[in-house]
């Protein structure tokens, strides 16, 4: 059987257990012959700042047409306020379910309790909230961001096993307030706290963007030109990075060591030309299993409350076989 059929059969099996199970009805989505139900998923992405961001903008696109779901699609273009009207207006619109990917950490309570109010049931999606009480939303499914920070360190420490030391690390963090950023920050810390070899002398934020890891790279090489790694958010801000390295002559990959998190196919290019050493991997490919968690809600059956992606580690001394593939791409 092909990898592609088993969601298909699964959203085929679910809807059987719903035409058993769905009785009275009438609202959101139903149309007057209930077997002919179509659910209406209301998704808030964040904006499309980055390579990860338009795989998963994609990918939730994929999912959800293969899945026979109706998206409501909103991009809130980098801004919060712009996430909580879309999420009032899927409310306002009676959709089945809300999932959003949420730009920040905080913030989010008030349009959570009107979501709550008028039953509909939230999927947090990519990144983690922090709220007041723990119900205001049904399932979260997303990466670990403090699990990626720490594979970031401990690639660092065992690199840099046989050098004596001190090792001067140069961080492009991501959007302020983010969970990802805040994961990756800690997580990275975590690791080098015992280990007094390392020092962050510099942490500068870049927003995701490549554009962005150009102008930190820049205020890098002038603040503190003398450092042996970069670790970057996540690949687009490293590749901006790049080009200001070279840009000043100096060899990424060499005479910088760079670690950076998502592993999209431009970092994995950057990884096999030697320019980009150490990728953790951050995946955006959870539309699939999206798709199986709105059924499952709607449908009253049992669901998993969280979800989390696998967090593998690529390295320059990785056979190119066996780097991951993308969608439209293989290495
Ligand atoms: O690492 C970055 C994107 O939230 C995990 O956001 C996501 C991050 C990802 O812009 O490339």
């Amino acid at each position: 059987m092909s990898k592609a059929s088993i969601p298909i059969l699964l959203f085929i099996s679910l809807s059987l257990v719903l035409s058993a199970c769905a009785g009275g009805g009438g609202s959101g989505g139903y149309s007057d012959n209930e077997d002919e139900r179509i659910i209406v998923l209301g998704f808030s992405q964040l904006g499309d700042e980055s390579e990860w961001r338009t795989a998963s903008t994609n990918d939730i696109k994929r999912a959800a047409a293969s899945a026979g779901v109706q998206l409501m699609f909103d991009n809130a273009q980098q801004q919060q306020f712009n996430q909580i009207k879309a999420i009032r207006s899927f409310i306002l619109k009676g959709v089945d379910v809300i999932a959003f990917c949420p730009i920040v950490e905080e913030g989010w309570d008030n349009v959570l309790e009107e979501a709550r109010a008028a039953n509909i049931p939230v999927i947090v999606v990519d990144r983690e909230i922090k709220t007041e009480r723990d119900d205001l939303y049904t399932a979260f499914i997303g990466s670990d961001f403090h699990r990626e920070g720490v594979k970031a360190g401990e690639w660092m420490v065992e690199r840099f096993a046989d050098v004596e030391g001190p090792v001067r690390i140069a961080e492009i963090s991501g959007t302020p307030d983010s969970s990802p950023t805040i994961g990756r920050y800690y997580g990275l810390r975590e690791v080098l706290a015992d280990n007094e070899k390392f020092e962050i002398v510099i942490s500068v934020s870049g927003d995701f963007m490549r554009s962005k890891g150009r102008e930190c790279m820049e205020q890098i090489l002038l603040e503190t030109p003398d450092i042996d790694i970069l670790f970057a958010h996540n690949d687009d801000m490293a590749l901006g990075a790049i080009e200001i390295m070279e840009e000043h002559g100096i060899i990424p990959g060499q005479d910088i060591v760079i670690v950076s998190v998502d592993a999209q196919p431009s970092g994995i290019e950057a990884l096999i030309q030697g320019k980009i050493n150490c990728l953790i991997e951050c995946s955006p490919y959870v539309g699939d299993d999206l798709m199986a968690l709105v059924f499952k809600i709607v449908y009253g059956l049992p669901f998993p409350e969280n979800t989390f992606t696998e967090t593998r580690v690529f390295t320059d001394q990785d056979d190119i076989s066996t780097l991951p593939t993308r969608p439209g791409y293989r290495p």
